[in-house]
């Protein structure tokens, strides 16, 4: 079977890094096309990889002939447009988060997906090909620890970048962890809290940094994450499951344990998504390539669940302007068939 032929969408940091990952470390695909707003960079990426081309149009390049599937790392706001052309061409992607950025927008790429009849459309929550998260989950599902009750999560970032507001501290990196949280309890988010402490004084004026977000699930379960995104020390993502038969956590960063003199002992933190995510991203790749080209077209989290985070973060950012608890608002899976 000859390789995948695949148009990267969006070459910044992280759909740079896609491509390189495509070419040096993912069997059965390679990048055929790519596509940026700055013309330039999507020209040198090209030119570095063996029979890619730069397509100015990102819907010239969804619609190419070449190309049998696409990769979208491109900003949020032009997502939309873009999983609809993928659609329309019937041509797999897998779109790094958000779906869309907003709910109506989201809904309604679940609902055209589905009228369609066939799952073409994987999003980008890496962590669920994270091995860690993969044995957090293998043991909540085995049973061992027994009912699963509460959700303790950090997420610390060393900085980001100058346009991050509060908002973003919720769409962005609160995400993750709502995706997380669907993901290792396989239940819908009902209702959730932003509460701002006291802001970080290094942070930039008028972003609230850190935050603290209180979920509540469907079934009553309870999730807290500190979001706090200007630490300036390292890349930190702690999960840890408090359930009736013990607890269980991943994220602790142990790798190398120094031991020197005079009596000091010390490791290293990650610096940043794409060390510590690493992995991750790879099996990600690897396991997309591999369910289209046996026509799966899908091996991971789905416009469905697009949607229902971004439901949950919609429902974040009010409660971050009015301080109290808010209810999620989404539809329910079983009124879109297929979805
Ligand atoms: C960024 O967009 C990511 O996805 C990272 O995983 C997250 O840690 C960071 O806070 C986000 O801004």
């Amino acid at each position: 079977m000859s390789d995948l032929r695949i148009a990267v969408l969006g070459v910044g940091i992280m759909g740079a890094d896609h491509a390189a990952r495509l070419t040096t470390r993912i069997s059965g695909a390679r990048v055929a096309v790519v596509n940026d707003y700055l013309t330039d960079k999507a020209d040198q990426i090209a030119a570095g990889i063996e029979g890619c081309r730069a397509v100015a149009d990102p819907l010239d390049a969804i619609a190419d002939p070449d190309v049998d599937a696409v990769v979208l790392a491109t900003p949020g706001p032009t997502h939309e447009k873009q999983l609809l052309a993928c659609l329309e061409h019937r041509k797999p992607v897998l779109c790094e988060k958000p779906l869309t950025t907003d709910v109506e927008s989201a809904l309604g790429i679940v609902k055209r997906e589905a009228d369609l009849g066939t799952r073409l459309i994987q999003v980008g929550f890496m962590r669920r090909f994270d091995h860690e998260y993969i044995a957090l989950k293998s043991m909540l599902d085995t049973g061992e620890l027994g009912r699963p009750l509460v959700l303790h999560c950090v997420h610390r970032n060393p900085a980001v970048p100058p346009n991050f507001d509060s908002a973003m501290v919720v769409r962005d990196s609160l995400v993750h962890e709502v995706d997380v949280t669907r993901f290792l309890f396989d239940e819908e988010i009902v209702s959730i809290q932003i509460i701002r402490p006291a802001a970080n004084p290094a942070a930039p004026q008028g972003l609230a940094d850190p935050q603290i977000a209180v979920m509540r699930t469907a079934s009553g379960k309870h999730v807290d994450v500190e979001l706090f995104v200007t630490t300036g020390v390292g890349y930190e993502v702690r999960t840890e499951v408090v359930a009736a038969n013990g607890s269980a956590m991943i994220g602790l960063d142990v790798g190398l344990v120094r031991k020197s003199a005079p009596g000091t002992w010390g490791g290293q933190i990650t610096p940043g998504f794409r060390e510590r995510f690493g992995q991750a991203y790879d099996t990600e790749f690897q396991r997309w390539v591999d369910a289209v080209r046996d026509g799966r077209m899908v091996d991971g989290p789905t416009a469905w669940d697009g949607y229902a985070a971004a439901a949950v973060c919609e429902a974040g950012v009010v409660s971050l302007n009015s301080g109290g608890p808010v209810e999620v608002a989404m539809v329910s899976r079983d009124s879109i068939p297929g979805a």
